[in-house]
């Protein structure tokens, strides 16, 4: 966080001014004044972004009010603005978010979401990296979230504000996405705390609740994108299945290693996507 950008944890603060503040500058520093779409990426997403189209500039989070630096490896501390093709449009794309566990407070964690929507886009793709709970899901396979389960027992939402979560994982996104590439499964995504992965028996509840997909992102941000109105279009990447869904203990390296392995398709499909929403 910048010196002079109002502390977002402060009660007194309104975390929206805080994002108007951050939108301005990505407007300055970007020469953009709006941007119509915004993306996030999350573990094995990095590469990505270079499919989407030419960077027009790149911005470090320190210098943007409410953004802090990268706290997970293979997450870049930058946001960039990415022309659109020719079509004159704007994506921002944060190259790293902020995680519940890394305790900096749930206004953190959502601050990238109501930045875009000051920033004026009218669309949020969320991606992650994520465990996989269907044996035929390889890692590397994207899947499209169709719902999740929040189970941090927070929300990003203050105050007596019902926001209704139906279809929250836009229908009509979700078809633009099958459009490009009908192989892709859909899933009920699962947010647990972390930082630590599942036991085999949380994988197993989380099963039993309903859920395909277990990680530690993307639910809290999506609730944020509907109350800014957004719509949404969340994607993981299966870079590992959970815990006791295959014999091997989890490992990050091998996290890292299915996104790169995955690159060009999640890539590919993310350019495609954003061209036609
Ligand atoms: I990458 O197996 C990645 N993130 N909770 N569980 C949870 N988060 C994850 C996992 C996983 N893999």
């Amino acid at each position: 966080m910048t010196d002079d950008s109002p502390a977002l944890n402060d009660p007194a603060t309104d975390p929206m001014e805080v994002a108007r503040a951050a939108a301005a500058v990505i407007a300055e520093r970007t020469g953009a004044p709006r941007h119509a779409i915004a993306l996030v990426l999350g573990s094995g997403w990095g590469q990505a972004a270079d499919l989407i189209g030419e960077t027009q500039a790149v911005v470090d989070n320190e210098d943007v009010p409410g953004f802090a630096r990268a706290a997970v490896e293979g997450h870049s501390g930058q946001m960039r603005s990415v022309a659109i093709g020719d079509t004159g449009r704007r994506a921002l794309v944060f190259g790293t978010r902020t995680h519940y566990y890394e305790g900096r407070g749930i206004r953190a964690v959502v601050h990238g979401v109501r930045t875009a929507a000051a920033a004026g886009c009218g669309a949020i793709v969320l991606t992650n990296g994520c465990g996989g709970l269907r044996p035929e899901w390889s890692p590397g396979t994207p899947v499209l979230i169709s719902d999740h389960i929040n189970l941090t027992a927070d929300s990003p939402i203050e105050g007596a504000n019902f926001v209704d979560l139906t279809d929250l994982y836009s229908p009509r996104l979700r078809e633009v996405a099958r459009s490009v590439d009908p192989s892709l499964d859909e899933g009920v995504y699962v947010q647990f705390r972390g930082p630590h992965y599942e036991t085999p028996a949380e994988v197993q509840m989380a099963k039993r609740i309903g859920g395909d997909l277990v990680g530690m992102s993307t639910s809290l941000e999506a609730i944020a994108a509907r109350q800014a109105g957004l719509e949404v279009l969340g994607i993981s990447l299966v870079t590992n299945p959970a815990a006791g869904i295959s014999p091997t203990p989890l490992d990050h390296e091998e996290v890292l290693a299915a996104g790169r392995a995955a690159a060009e398709r999640c890539g590919s499909l993310l350019a495609s996507v954003v061209a036609q929403i």
